[in-house]
């Protein structure tokens, strides 16, 4: 298949599952246009099959805010029309599902009938999408799609309560690529980073207000006071500031690193020992599996598509959202007890391999040869 992947192309996990699954679709033989305005962060490698197009757009002294959304419609036309695309996957419904939409009408002058596929991915839908601004467009785009996917049950169900969506909405988790993501023998980084042997907690996100970055912070303060442990702080973004300020006015911020982003975060998982993500809301929590894939068990809160992802109890814990004690007693519980740990850690590990590329990216191509398939059955 031809297919045409719209996508953000920065650190959000959207733009992280397009990217990865464009990669995997390339590997199993099908041509890959990514049509964005940066190259995608985890697209560096050459392959035969990957294609990039850059979205230009014009800035002009009358416009306030450059017209993207026109830009990428044109060139989401163009690229369909000279490659003879057979689909389009948009990731992230604002503003791509209504962009993909006007581009479909405008092929339809061409003769071109090209289908689109949205994939809804957390915010878009719980956060940003609901807003009134933004909501007619996002409900009619998403039932003008020829095929919808969610990242989790919970995403689904929050479509329809909060969006007058009619469409089908298939389910198709987050995936990892077990070939990157798994623990490998990293003692030396390990060495450098807890001389002492301590244990190593890890947080990763865009550092937004809905990660709760604080609420890291605040478990790990309470944390380190019962087990001698490090922090490792990954990514970047508009909380960072406050989350250095709280370590620095509690005087605790020789434990903790704030490493930015990076991009090999298997490396940094393979010497952990304890995943926090305490967020206000998690439609997947593509983050934790990644660290769980590494054999690193998860505190996290119980809220949008987490517990789908962390089994409490099992693969780690689940809490309320700001039930800050609670989950660093949870972690004590993990840390205090090398067996514990390890069951832990192996039921993450095994739980994670249940979103394995190699179960996970068949379901989207079988969800692509069925909506091509209906509509040339239509035509
Ligand atoms: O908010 C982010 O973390 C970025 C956001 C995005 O769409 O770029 O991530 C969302 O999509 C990921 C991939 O499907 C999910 O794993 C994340 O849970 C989801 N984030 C939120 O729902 C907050």
């Amino acid at each position: 298949m031809k297919i045409g992947v719209v996508c953000y192309p920065t650190y959000g996990g959207s733009g992280v599952v397009a990217t990865e699954l464009g990669k995997a679709l390339a590997q199993r033989g099908h041509q890959i246009h990514f049509i964005t305005y940066n190259r995608p962060i985890r697209l560096s490698l050459f392959s035969e099959n990957i294609f990039f197009h850059q979205v230009q757009t014009k800035d002009y002294p009358l416009f306030e805010f450059i017209p993207y959304e026109s830009a990428l419609a044109s060139t989401m036309v163009d690229v369909a029309r000279y490659h003879n695309l057979d689909l389009f996957h948009v990731h992230y419904a604002i503003p791509h599902a209504s962009v993909a939409y006007l581009a479909k009408q405008i092929l339809k002058e061409y003769d071109l009938d090209v289908p689109v596929i949205t994939t809804l991915h957390g915010t878009d839908i719980t956060l940003v999408g609901k807003n009134q601004s933004y909501e007619p467009v996002v409900s009619f785009s998403v039932d003008q799609s020829e095929g919808v996917t969610a990242v989790s049950n919970f995403l689904k169900e929050a479509t329809y309560e909060n969006f007058s969506v009619r469409n089908d909405i298939k389910v198709i988790y987050n995936f990892i690529d077990e070939s990157r993501f798994q623990r490998t023998n990293k003692d030396h980084f390990r060495k450098m980073v807890t001389p002492q042997n301590e244990k190593i907690l890890i947080h990763t996100s865009n550092f937004r207000k809905v990660k709760r970055v604080l609420d890291v912070m605040k478990i790990f303060e309470i944390v380190r006071k019962e087990v001698p442990s490090k922090l490792l702080m990954v990514g970047d973004g508009p909380d960072r500031s406050k989350a250095e300020e709280y370590c620095r006015e509690r005087g605790f911020c020789s434990d903790v690193s704030f490493l930015g982003s990076q991009n090999s975060v298997e490396e940094i998982y393979s010497i952990g020992d304890l995943f926090l993500l305490p967020s206000a809301s998690e439609s997947f929590g593509l983050a934790a599996l990644e660290a769980m894939a590494c054999k690193v068990p998860v505190i996290a809160s119980n809220t949008g598509g987490l517990p789908e992802l962390v089994l409490d109890g099992s693969t780690g814990f689940t809490s309320d959202v700001g039930k800050v004690e609670k989950m660093a007693a949870d972690a004590i519980h993990i840390l205090e007890d090398d067996k514990r740990w390890k069951e832990f850690s192996d039921n993450a590990y095994a739980h994670s391999q249940n979103f394995s590329l190699k179960t996970i990216v068949p379901q989207y191509e079988k969800f692509y040869e069925e909506v091509i398939g209906t509509l040339s059955s239509v035509s």
